[in-house]
């Protein structure tokens, strides 16, 4: 028996971005039952519920210890009445009941199978599931049309559902830096998404790309891409305001062909494009999906900040910007809504002191 004025309790700033967030945590089965019934939440079209649960996982993320009871809790910003009951079944009886049924239901592994594919979101993978497709099997006997993205996926979904890991992204940072360089000489790669945050294993590689205005052309060793163009350039006056979620940059989502460890070797780098990639055709490869985004160097700072995640870090600092700050933030740039201008950056230290923020190094953005 706890004496309840014993039991420590916990306090968090509310705001993701105002809290150190490592890789670990010291509550795993909770920020793990948290994390799935916001992934079940998203893949169903519910991205207010998956929110919700990805903020009140996040807030468990930055406990200093482990939870031993719900009374500790109290006072916590971010966690619902739902959370909490999924909490406390969790504390006391060591599983929850809904997220042990969610895990089961024939719904959730079927979104999860589908999505899981290359080129699928979680639109199309409910109405194939309203079609009675709930197996890879099932898509390839149901006769739908794939689009030229699927297809690939399909195509690569052994492959691409193996984790990346971090010497496979360098690997492939390597062949990226070679091939971009020789024909933008002067152009920077850097690592972003999971990565840059420390991150062991992804399910992509992310870089980011900067350049004068050139176009990039890596055409050789993509299996398949779709590109889209950075449109904010063209934007004239008044924040940052995308017509739709999709970013205004240049951007890849691409298959990647990366050639086995042994027969990348060590003369990899000695290596033309061309070379690397006639070498990958006659070894053992595997398919890696690779996100390449493109930013001109005057964005630079609020592309690499934008895209180093996580995902929710990131929607924190721009709730943060616009609830408090009367700024708007995106990937692109920083609009400071009183004083009616953008606020020029260089480096991602330079946008937290405008946020008013102290500096979280990646490392700590694992919200
Ligand atoms: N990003 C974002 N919002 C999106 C998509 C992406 O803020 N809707 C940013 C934050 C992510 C980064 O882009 O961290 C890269 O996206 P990923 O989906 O690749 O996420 P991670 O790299 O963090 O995870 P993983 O290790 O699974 O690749
Ligand atoms: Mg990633």
């Amino acid at each position: 028996q706890i004496d309840e004025a014993e039991v420590v309790a916990f306090s968090v700033p509310s705001y993701a971005c105002l809290r150190r967030t490592t890789l670990d945590n010291h509550n795993p089965v909770l920020t793990d039952a948290l994390s799935l019934l916001a992934e079940n939440a998203e893949l169903s079209d519910e991205d207010g519920r998956g929110v919700a649960f990805r903020r009140a996982a996040a807030v468990l993320k930055a406990l200093p210890e482990p939870v031993t009871g719900v009374t500790q809790l109290r006072g916590l910003p971010c966690l619902g009445g739902h959370s909490l009951r999924v909490i406390r079944d969790i504390l006391e009886n060591g599983a929850s009941s809904e997220v042990e049924f969610t895990k089961q239901s024939e719904r959730f592994k079927a979104l999860k199978v589908l999505t899981d594919i290359f080129g699928v979101g979680a639109k199309t993978a409910e109405r194939w599931i309203r079609d009675g497709i709930h197996s890879l099997h099932q898509l390839q006997e149901s006769g739908q049309t794939l689009n030229r993205a699927q297809q690939a996926g399909l195509e690569h979904y052994d492959d691409l559902k193996q984790p990346v890991t971090k010497a496979e992204a360098d690997a492939i940072g390597e062949i990226v830096e070679e091939a971009v360089v020789s024909v933008l000489p002067g152009a920077q790669i850097t690592l972003i998404g999971g990565f840059r945050r420390g991150k062991l294993t992804g399910h992509d590689v992310d870089f980011l790309i900067t350049h004068p205005e050139e176009v990039l052309s890596l055409q050789g060793f993509l299996l398949y891409q779709k590109t889209t163009r950075n449109s904010y350039l063209e934007a004239k006056d008044g924040p940052a305001r995308p017509a739709s979620n999709m970013d205004r940059f240049e951007r890849c989502f691409s298959i990647f062909k990366l050639a086995d460890a042994e027969k990348r070797g060590t003369k990899q780098t000695e290596n033309t494009p061309e070379d690397t990639c006639r070498l990958a055709a006659h070894s053992r490869w595997r398919a890696v999906r690779v996100d390449l985004v493109v930013s001109p160097i005057s964005q630079f700072a609020f592309a690499l900040l934008g895209w180093t995640g996580s995902k929710l870090f990131e929607r924190e600092l721009r709730r943060w910007a616009g609830h408090e700050k009367a700024m708007s933030l995106s990937s692109h740039a920083l609009y400071d809504n009183k004083q009616g201008r953008y606020l020029k950056a260089t480096s991602e230290e330079e946008i937290f002191t405008y946020l008013g923020l102290e500096y979280i190094p990646p490392s700590e953005r694992n919200a």
